[in-house]
């Protein structure tokens, strides 16, 4: 049934009315797109022949999509969240912005409202018998190369489950367990004391797994540590890296490995002197370039709901 009617005045018409894109009320932006994301997909159950049952069973899914909360988790499989950072970066080299510690995509799993300490923090407050002691630490500077004094370099990371607390199917993780945020001093400097992450994968249940399987496709990354780096005059930064090794490292379900965000892991001895669980630790140096204001303004602030808690 190779039928085409996307084309005709009736169904041109039925867009124009269910988006009341013609009417003087409602948000023009809004219109703007639902218009044109309605169209398309028009346009593509017409191109592709998508037959009813098919139209039943994507409804079906966002349904799931939904009831699993993981709308977020599936932006980022499917490479949307990627092709954000795309543009970003794009945009950036269009006005001359090409320094600075890339940024990679923040994902679903940020917490807002960790503890600010000075310099140091110790994040890992949960006992974690399989994860080893890792030392992150780097210094905050200019696109000069100095350091900035008074920056906030928040972090957060998965634990040798691969779970993060506040998102942990199991319940088992304390509020803020392997999230912290560190101001930094006149040097510059951060460090957090922590215990070395597992990659995450996606709930073998939910929905994102459910398509990632018909296209067989992993829904895993490689280990990994998130950052938000913020300081009067600069952009924030959202990044992440991962660790040196790991072997998905350029397999990773959500697209956010960058060559320059893969930091060496360095094993160290005397942990024990300063409060480490074992004597052996991992310590990873990590430094960031902030990029300066645009005409006075972050251009790279994305607002997206975030999840929030108090300690
Ligand atoms: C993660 O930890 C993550 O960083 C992303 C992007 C998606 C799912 C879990
Ligand atoms: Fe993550």
């Amino acid at each position: 049934m190779s039928v085409k009617v996307f084309q005709t005045k009736e169904v041109q018409d039925l867009l124009k009315a269910a988006t009341n894109l013609e009417g003087a009320e409602g948000n023009p932006r809004l219109k703007l797109v639902v218009h044109r994301l309605l169209a398309d997909l028009f346009k593509a159950i017409d191109d592709l022949d998508i037959t009813p049952d098919e139209v039943w069973a994507g409804i079906n899914y966002l349904n799931k999509l939904g009831q699993d909360g993981e709308a977020a988790l599936l932006a980022a499989g499917v490479g949307l969240e990627k092709y954000l950072d795309i543009r970003m970066d794009a945009a950036d080299k269009a006005i001359g912005i090409e320094g600075g510690t890339p940024r990679t995509i923040e994902g679903p799993l940020y917490v807002a409202g960790a503890p600010v300490r000075d310099g140091v923090s110790r994040i890992d407050i949960d006992a974690d018998p399989a994860a080893g002691p890792l030392v992150i630490h780097g210094t905050v500077t200019g696109e000069d190369g100095k350091p900035l004094a008074g920056a906030l370099v928040e972090c957060w990371h998965a634990n040798s489950n691969g779970f993060y607390s506040h998102f942990d199917p199991t319940g088992k993780q304390s509020a803020f367990n392997l999230r912290g945020a560190v101001k930094t001093g006149a040097d510059g400097k951060y460090e957090f004391r922590t215990l070395m992450p597992v990659g995450y994968g996606c709930p073998p249940q939910g929905a994102t797994q459910q398509l990632l399987n018909g296209l067989a496709r992993h829904g895993n990354r490689p280990a990994h540590v998130h950052f938000f780096v913020t300081s009067n005059g600069h952009r924030k930064l959202t990044t992440q890296f991962n660790i040196e090794g790991d072997p998905l490292i350029w397999d990773d379900f959500a697209y956010a490995t960058r060559e320059e965000l893969i930091p060496h892991v360095v094993e160290k001895a005397g942990g024990g002197a300063f409060g480490l669980k074992a004597d052996a630790y991992k310590d990873i140096e990590f430094n960031v370039v902030l990029t300066p204001l645009v005409q006075g303004k972050d251009n790279q602030i994305v607002n997206r709901p975030r999840a929030s808690a108090a300690v």
